[in-house]
Parts: structure tokens; sequence; C-alpha cells
């Protein structure tokens, strides 16, 4: 069983795995190492990655991408209204309030929950990895934005369920470092002063910025800094509004009104970006057929450009400024800064990165494929099967997060910080609570202005069958939080110690309850009170059912419809598939059969039986574009045996004939 590590990009996906030999970037059926998040739903089937890319523009409704900031959102949140406007498929309320896509799938309309499509995606991509690596896939590492909260990143854990596959951790795409730093030979020892890097990440649809400490055998994340609104689709977007007014006072079209010409215009103007990027002169840029069947054209060179994006260029760096005052570190105690993400190729971008820190940016992770590359090299750390040498990797909580509980009549409300910004992770606390009946902690990010997210709640959590110590005490709640390995928080456990007063002489006391070397410390698990015989005695740990309701968990029941849909999806693509492979398998036979016919039995077969044949062939070849276009796979496996027999004759007659040849041969050399 191999562990896959997945880069689940706003706009391109990468699989790579860790094998003997080292990391390898998983090439998908198209021998393409970049699979476009794009899905593209059909009368009878769904096309997933490359083949979907190629549909955007023709099936314009019914073809899915730019979703992978819709997961844990409600369909009222103000970021999914803002891109609803953008977007040329429809989005709708589902249900439970969250965003769902709307599409013609079947013959029939219908929505899809975000973990539906990111599910489909998955699949396909762990469709890949089992077909190159010639063994099934369940475990995977998948990588997030670091600034994904709760109730996106259980999304995203969600769709791994419904893809069939298990996340054994979400990774944080700031910790590409992990790709960078385990395989260098030269880092400073343990006890040395760590090397401090920084990583700055601009995808399509968001930038990321960390500080990273290095030393032999581990990686700590210093701080980590982001803005989730830039990246190279709002390039694109500044070049699509400049074009968009351009054409309306040229040619007086009104581009925004016509999808189709409207998704036209934003990948030629990202053809045209990319371009720009390797050339400053001008370079054209010429549609055909754009609109009202008019072809338009125009131009731009990278000083425009720079000009158009200005705006964009101011923001790349205040994350910078941000990430090294969190750190409180100086722009000379930072050794190097690595790239990588698609949109850091814009030189404006890289110039701008280059003049903050008055230093020159290196490039020596792959730009496209280090986040993958760093998730599979997580897969290897979590998997017992690898010997990937030690090392040891400390992440951060991206914002701080506070506990409040309800009022009691001892205590009234209280309120902690229990994590707070850049503190490490994964991380478990311990906090005791005195309490006399069951109470609720209510857990949320405590400055809801940092958070690029509309609801500061996480979750509410109530520690039950909590009640009074036998004489009337309070009771000593001990309560686990955790910020666990997929950067979820979570009350992990609750527990309660029971004491009781015994009495009794010394001999009484059970000295080892096994409980005490559990609560080493300031508790007083056994008090002895005076050397005449009340003993208070820890009997034992109680552990309290905690009932969580998470801020917008799925149901199971819902994640297990859709696992079942899925694999009916599924399997209608895989029918839809063996179907056109036996159509497919007629028209081919069908070629090869006239080549045959003319070829090499042309000789062997008459005449008459020769063109009866080639009507035959005629009438097959057009029944396949008529009635025969679109029928039951049965059909067509019929068809197939027909010609086979038919075949089958001529090979007859060539073979006679051919038998004959010899004999006749064999008579005239005995002669
Ligand atoms: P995200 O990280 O936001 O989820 P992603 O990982 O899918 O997105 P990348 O593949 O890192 O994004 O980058 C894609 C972006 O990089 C696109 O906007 C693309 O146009 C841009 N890009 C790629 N090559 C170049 C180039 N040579 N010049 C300018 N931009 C480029
Ligand atoms: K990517
Ligand atoms: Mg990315």
């Amino acid at each position: 069983m191999s562990v896959v590590g997945i880069d689940l990009g706003f706009l391109n996906c990468y699989v790579a795995v860790a094998r003997s030999g080292g990391i390898e970037t998983i090439a998908n059926e198209y021998s393409d190492r970049c699979t476009p998040a794009c899905i593209s739903l059909g009368s009878k089937t769904r096309a997933i990655g490359n083949a979907a890319k190629s549909q955007i523009v023709t099936n314009v409704k019914n073809t899915l991408h730019g979703f992978k900031k819709m997961h844990g959102r409600a369909f009222d949140d103000p970021y999914i209204q803002g891109e609803r406007v953008k977007l040329p498929y429809e989005l709708q309320k589902m249900p439970n309030g969250s965003v769902g896509l709307k599409v013609r799938y079947l013959d029939e309309e219908r929505p899809f929950a975000i973990e539906q499509v990111t599910g489909m995606l998955l699949a396909k991509l762990k469709e890949t990895s089992e077909s190159a690596l010639k063994k099934p896939v369940a475990d995977c590492v998948i990588s997030v934005p670091s600034f994904f909260t709760d109730a996106e990143r259980r999304s995203v854990i969600a769709a791994a369920q419904v893809a069939g596959l298990n996340c054994l951790r979400l990774m944080n795409e700031t910790t590409l470092p992990l790709a960078y730093g385990i395989y260098k030979q030269d880092l400073p020892a343990l006890e040395e002063k760590p090397r401090n890097i920084v990583f700055v990440d601009m995808g399509h649809s968001a930038y990321q910025v960390s500080v990273c400490a290095f030393n032999k055998g581990k990686l700590k994340i210093l701080a980590t800094a982001f803005d989730p609104f830039l990246g190279g689709r709002n390039f694109d977007e500044a070049l699509v509004d400049y074009f968009c007014g351009e054409f309306r006072t040229k040619y007086k079209l009104n581009v925004k009104e016509n999808a189709r010409a409207l998704l036209r215009l934003y990948q030629e103007s990202e053809k045209l970006k990319k371009l720009m990027s390797a050339n400053a002169s001008d370079l054209p840029l010429n549609i055909e057929c754009f609109m009202d069947d008019l072809d338009v054209s125009s131009k731009m060179n990278r000083a425009q450009f720079e000009q158009l994006c200005a705006p964009l260029l101011a923001k790349v760096e205040p994350p910078l400024r941000t990430v090294m005052d969190q750190a409180k570190l100086q722009r000379e105690d930072i050794s190097s800064i690595e790239i990588v993400g698609g949109a850091t190729r814009i030189p404006a971008v890289k110039e701008q990165i280059t003049r903050f820190f008055g230093k020159d940016i290196s490039t020596t992770l792959n730009a496209d494929e280090a986040v993958a590359r760093g998730c599979a090299l997580q897969c290897a750390i979590l998997s017992p099967a690898f010997k990937v040498r030690e090392f040891s990797i400390t992440d951060v909580i991206p914002y701080s997060i506070t506990l409040r509980w309800k009022s009691s009549y001892e205590e009234g409300t209280g309120e902690c910080e229990v994590f707070s910004k850049n503190h490490a992770a994964p991380f478990s606390k311990v906090i005791t609570f005195h309490k006399k009946e069951p109470f609720d902690l209510e857990a949320y990010y405590t400055h809801p202005n940092e958070i690029p997210y509309p609801e500061p709640r996480i979750g509410r959590f109530a520690i039950q069958n909590v009640g009074p110590q036998y004489d009337g005490d309070n009771s000593k709640v001990k309560v686990k939080v955790r910020v666990n390995v997929h950067g979820i928080f979570s009350v992990a456990n609750a527990s309660v110690i029971e004491k009781q007063n015994v009495e009794g002489d010394h001999s009484d006391v059970p000295m080892d309850t096994g409980l005490s070397c559990k609560n080493q410390g300031k508790d007083d698990e056994l008090v002895r009170k005076t050397s005449l015989v009340i003993y208070q005695i820890v009997l034992r740990i109680i552990e309290l059912p905690i009932q969580a309701s998470l801020y917008k968990q799925l149901g199971q029941d819902l994640i297990n419809s859709y696992i079942e849909n899925e694999g009916k999806m599924m399997m209608q693509d895989k029918l839809e598939k063996e179907r056109n492979d036996a159509k497919n398998a007629v028209e081919e036979y069908v070629y090869d059969f006239r080549d045959k016919l003319y070829g090499v039995f042309e000789k062997f077969v008459t005449e008459e039986e020769s063109s009866k044949l080639t009507l035959m062939l005629e009438d097959t070849e057009n029944w396949l574009y008529e009635d025969g276009e679109d029928q039951p796979k049965q059909v067509y496996m019929d068809k197939l045996q027909e010609l086979r027999v038919s075949f089958f004759f001529c090979f007859c007659c060539f073979f006679c004939f051919y038998r004959t040849h010899i004999f006749f041969k064999n008579l005239i050399i005995k002669d």
C-alpha cells in the first residue's frame, strides 16, 4: 500500500510519492504531472482533470473549476456571493445552508456539495496514482492553505473520505520547507544557531509566506502570514478587465455578458501574462470569432502590465513584513528566500520580494511540485514502511483560539486563550476546571478580524456527567484540548478524579493506584491528613463523555451518502467507457477490414464478394454516425461479431487460395 502526497491546488493539482529512490511526482494518463482542478459533467459521463479543462469553453455551465476555497462555507458567505457573480456555473443553497455547485449531469439539473466536487477530483488523483504505482492507494497527505479554518479543513477531510482516501494529515502549504530541508546535508547542528529561511508561495488564488528555522533533522516554522486573496487569478482578472474595457470602445462588445467569450478572454489573458514573464516587449492578443463572429485583437507589454497591476503588486510586501515581525527576526537573520508557486514567476512579484529583503531569491525548489513533494515526504515520515531519516516538523497555529465556559455559581463566566497565534502545532494542553455540574466549553477564534472567514465559532463541547464530590466539594475536571495533525482544534478528552475518604491504618492505603503517576505534579491525589486514620484516596479517573457540535461539521450520514453517490458515478463512468470502447472497436474493425480488403485479400476475393463487403463496411460506418451513434454496449459487440464472421469468410478464401497455390507450385517443382 502506498501513501501519496497531494497538492490540492486552486488551479493545478500534483501527486507525489516516496519511493526507495526518493520522491517522485506522478504523471497522469496524458503524461502530465499537473492535473487541472476541473470537472466537466455531461449527459452520460464525467470528465475530470485535463479532459475537463478542454471543455471549459464548450461545456460552459457544467464545467466546475475555481472551487477550492468554497470548502466549509455557507451559501450566504460573502466570499461565496462574491465568487458567484463571476463564475460561469451556478451556485445554489443546499438544505444545510452550505454551497452547492449546480450542473446538468445525466440529463438532470442537480447541485453537488463541495465535498463531492473535491471528492471527484481526489478520486481522479487516487486513480492516477494507482495506475502509475500499480497498486491500491488509500492513505494520503493533502495540502491546504495555512489560513484555512477548522470548518474548511474538516470539509477537505470529508472530501477525501468521499474519494475513498484516508487523510493521514492535512499539511499546511507553508510547510513545504520539508521538501527543502530533509535532504540538506549542511544544516547547522542542533546546538548551533538555526538557519532561517523564508518561503514564499504565490499560486493562482492565494499568497502565503512562512519563516522556518532549520537545524539538522528538524524544522520549526516560526511564523506564517498570508494574503488569501492575492494570486495569479487576480493578475488575470486585471488583464481581463482591461481588455473588456478596450473591446467595449473598440468593438462595442459587452464581453462580461457572454460567459463563453469571457472564459476565452480569461484563457488568452493568462497565456499573455505568462508570455510577459519571459518577454518585456509588445505581445499580441488575438481571439478569432470572439463574439458576434468578430475577431478581436490587442496587445500589451510588461511595463503596461505592471502599471495595470500596481495595486496588486503593492500587496506583496505587507505579508513579508508581518511574517518577519511575528518571527521577531531582522532581514540579516535570513539566510535565503525560497519561492514557489506559479505566480512567483511574474518578474514584478519577484522584484517586490527581492527589494524587501535586499537579497536575491533562490529557486532551489521545483516551483510547481514542491508542495506535493513536501506532502509525500510527510507520508514517508508517517509510514512505518519507510526509513526516512528522523526529521521533526513543528508547524504553527495560524490564529489564536479561546475557550469560553458557561457560568456556574462559583465561578461565573470564564474565558481563556488556550492557543496563541504562532503557537507550535500539533499540541495538546490540559486545563483543570473545578465544577459540580456538567458544563459547556465554547471554542472560537480570538480575533474574528484576523480570519478570512465570516464565523469565529469553532464548536461547542458539552462536558457531561460532572457532579459534586461525595463531600459536596467541586470535582476537579481535567480537560485536554488539542490542535491535531490536521491543524484542527478539539476537546480531546475530559476526566474527573473521584476521591473517597477511607478510614483505616497505613496498610489500607493502596499506594499503587496506578493513578498517581498519571497525575503527578501539584495535584494532591493522596493526602495523608494526620497520623490518625483518615486518608483521602484517589479511587479512579473517570472519563467523561463529551458531546461536540462543531461549526459546519457534516454528519457522517451525509458523507456516507456522498460516498455511495461517488461509487455510482464511478460505475456510470466505467460503463460509459466500456460502451465507448465497444463502439470504437467496431469503428476500428471497419477501417482495418477495408485496408485488408483492398490489400492482402484483394486477389483472393471475387469482385462480387468484394463489392458486397465494401457495401457492408460502408453501411456499418454510416450506421455508427446515425442510428448506431448511441447504442448499448451489447449492440456494438454484436456488430463486431457480424464483422468478424465476414472477415473470417475472406480469410478462408485467402487461405484456400494460398493452399491451392502451394499445391500447384509443388506439382510444378516436382515436374
Ligand atoms: P493555489 O496555490 O492558490 O491553490 P495553485 O497551486 O493551483 O493555486 P500554481 O499552480 O502554483 O497555483 O500557480 C498557478 C498560477 O501561476 C496561475 O495563475 C498561472 O497563470 C501562474 N503562472 C504560471 N506560470 C507563470 C508564468 N510563467 N508567469 C506568470 N504567471 C504564471
Ligand atoms: K499547485
Ligand atoms: Mg498552490
